[in-house]
């Protein structure tokens, strides 16, 4: 569509907010230092068979031994904030608060204030997915009781670091962290429960988030003057016709992954409607008494609205959608939906297999959260795209797909910013650098700075996005008209 693709110049606002991110299991490294706790990512990846090539994060990037390295490509890049997690288990290592790991609460210190430092904003991701094992054993996310514990860690974080953070992120991405770790069992912990788990560990998540969010209001915010939102993920879904059961059909696929969490926080306490409906039937017709979409009580539904000062939003790709009508057995998440999604072959490929580049997939997302949702304000907390390198492979810096990605991506979000009123007041790419690229280990890298995983060292370098992204930065935008965009494919 050529009036889509075309590029328009112009500024964010002058307090917009530009970043990267990281998480910590895929940087930091150091997994047994320093009395840090196993979390289910450890224990996945040791096993043979989980990640390709057997890789784990043992070491990763070294980020535990490199803050002045990272922090040295940050100021490079320009950025106004850094978008990192805390390992839980490095500050409790049983994930509770028998013992306070002082290692663990001094590292994240001194990365703050490296930051604080350079004048650059410290944004906290609470949970990017490496859940302590000590809480796993005894039934992660499915127990309830982990909503105390997530609790408990959350205020211990505020206490130590709310000088100087002053945006939470409560949760990653759960819909992914539910399906991939509990469905389809290619993520820690790698469970395959079929409809069932899934649901449950999110219905724990939202309640979490909803208890973190209270105390912070509670006991924080007069004092701190913070907030504390959560990150969701969806791809766009593209109805594949005009037809109206394709068009409801890519409207449920945006509640089931987006509006699954969203809608209880930041609607009315609940589930979507679409959701309960579909769930409950196929539920009945398994013969089973209730459904497996677990329900929230009256005085849950009033705890859980509400509870989202902003919301971050992360986009890597759309989907075609059409109605189709699934009678597998028994079903589970995805059968729930009562659709297909797959890719245009004709859009450009990234270098994984679940990305295709589809930059007016990003407006159209975040035009629907705004109309969705009531415009709340947004955080984009990653957009980033992916390349297959092996480690024998030479680097490859000037990744000109990457500087093309970013720069459609970002021109499509000013698009919403400029012409759409989308209240978006900050970007961050994912991802600073190179790192363990979870059940793809380090054969995906998204990175803006190659990272060499072959040297101790860990040696990083600019690639051409890297020197992208920070004209954009430091242009805070496209303040001249930009030249028309032609995708160069990394494969052909
Ligand atoms: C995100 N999808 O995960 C995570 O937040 C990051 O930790 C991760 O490294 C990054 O994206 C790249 O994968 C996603 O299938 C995983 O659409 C899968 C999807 C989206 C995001």
């Amino acid at each position: 569509n050529p009036v889509r693709d075309r590029l328009i110049h112009g500024l964010f606002s002058s307090n917009f907010t530009w970043g990267v991110a990281t998480s910590a299991y895929q940087i930091e490294g150091a997994w047994n230092e320093d009395q840090r706790g196993e979390t289910i990512w450890d224990t996945f990846s040791h096993e043979p068979g989980r990640i390709v090539d057997n890789a784990n994060g043992d070491i990763a990037c070294n980020s535990y031994h490199k803050i002045d390295e990272d922090v040295a490509l940050l100021k490079e890049l320009q950025v106004k904030h850094y978008r990192f997690s805390i390992a839980w288990s490095r500050i409790l290592p049983d994930g509770t608060l028998n013992k306070i790991n002082q290692a663990g609460i001094v590292y994240y210190r001194r990365l703050i204030n490296a930051l604080v430092e350079a004048e650059i904003e410290p944004v906290v991701t609470l949970f990017h997915w490496d859940l302590p094992q000590a809480l796993q054993d005894i039934g992660g996310w499915s127990n309830e009781i982990l909503t105390v514990y997530f609790k408990n860690y959350a205020e211990l974080c505020f206490l130590e670091y709310g000088d100087w953070v002053k945006r939470w992120i409560t949760f990653n991405e759960p819909s992914i962290f539910a399906k991939a770790g509990h469905e389809h069992g290619v993520h820690a912990p790698g469970l395959k429960h079929q409809g069932t788990t899934v649901y449950r560990v999110a219905h724990t998540i939202i309640k979490a988030h909803a208890k973190v969010w209270h105390t912070y209001d509670n006991k924080y915010r007069a004092s701190q003057k913070g907030q504390v939102g959560i990150t969701l993920v969806s791809s766009w879904a593209q109805p594949s016709t005009k037809w109206q059961v394709d068009i409801m059909a890519a409207e449920r696929y945006l509640q089931f992954e987006f509006g699954w969490f969203a809608h209880p926080l930041m609607v009315n306490g609940d589930y979507p409607s679409v959701m309960k409906t579909q769930i409950l039937e196929k539920s009945i017709g398994q013969g089973l008494s209730s459904s497996r979409l677990p329900s929230f009580t009256e005085e849950e539904k009033v705890l859980l609205r509400g509870t989202v000062d902003f919301l971050g939003v992360n986009y890597y790709t759309t989907k075609l959608i059409s109605a189709w009508r699934s009678d597998a057995w028994p079903p589970g998440y995805e059968e729930d939906q009562d659709l297909k999604a797959w890719h245009d072959e004709s859009w450009p490929k990234s270098g994984a297999s679940w990305q295709k580049c589809v930059p007016w997939g990003f407006r159209l997302l975040l035009n629907w959260v705004k109309h969705e949702y009531g415009n709340p304000p947004i955080y984009v907390t990653e957009t980033g795209v992916a390349e297959k390198l092996n480690d024998q492979d030479e680097p490859k810096l000037k990744d000109v797909w990457r500087v093309q990605y970013f720069v459609s991506h970002i021109n499509e979000l000013l698009k919403a910013y400029k012409l759409d009123g989308v209240n978006v007041q900050g970007f961050s790419a994912w991802t600073l650098m190179d790192n363990f690229e979870w059940q793809d280990g380090y054969s995906t890298r998204f990175g803006l700075y190659h990272v060499d995983f072959k040297s101790p060292a860990r040696t990083r370098t600019a690639k051409s996005s890297a020197k992208k992204y920070n004209e954009i930065v430091t242009g805070n935008g496209f303040p001249v008209p930009v030249s028309k965009l032609r995708y160069i494919p990394q494969f052909k």
